[in-house]
């Protein structure tokens, strides 16, 4: 029997479709159609497919996870801002049971105060945080690792 390919969510927060037009200094000149070229790339090359979704609105992140909750293998988010401030954001991810890799465009520790907090991370399999553009793929390889793992281990 063939199994269906894993799929990954790649979710990005607000402001996020602005990447690559503005503040260079800080997160590049990589833009989300980049990043998700990349991501593709690296989840087909084992197996899996990926879909992505961009919003501005903290709701339509909310409804994004929970439509795809039963489809999905797991997910890669950059939540941007909402990493830090949004509860119902954590709750979701809590929610849905999927494992949830964060990741982030700039060091967030090394900027303000505020952005050190991720309410988010403690319900999410964990963080890369700093890497740039990298970091997705990085994101990617550890969340199939860990299905794949995972898998294995309940097929034992
Ligand atoms: O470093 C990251 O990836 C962040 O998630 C980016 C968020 C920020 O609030 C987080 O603290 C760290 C902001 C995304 C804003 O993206 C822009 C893109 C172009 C121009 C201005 C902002």
């Amino acid at each position: 029997m063939t199994l269906p390919a894993p799929l990954i969510l790649l979710v990005h927060g607000p402001n996020l479709n602005l990447l690559g037009e503005r503040n260079p200094a800080v997160y590049g000149t990589t833009t989300l159609v980049d990043i998700e070229a990349d991501v593709a790339g690296a989840a087909n090359a084992r197996g899996a497919t990926v879909l992505a979704f961009q919003s501005n609105h903290e709701g339509a992140l909310i409804d994004f996870l929970h439509q795809h909750r039963k489809i999905a293998a797991g997910v890669v988010i950059n939540a941007g801002a909402y990493t830090h401030t949004s509860v119902a954001l954590r709750d979701a991810i809590e929610a849905v049971q999927l494992p949830v890799v964060e990741v982030h465009l700039s060091n967030t520790h090394a900027r303000e105060a505020f952005r050190h907090v991720s309410l988010i991370a403690p319900v999410c399999l964990g963080q890369v945080t700093g890497l740039g553009r990298a970091g997705y793929g990085v994101a990617v390889q550890l969340l199939l690792d860990h299905v794949a793992t995972r898998d294995g281990a309940a097929a034992r």
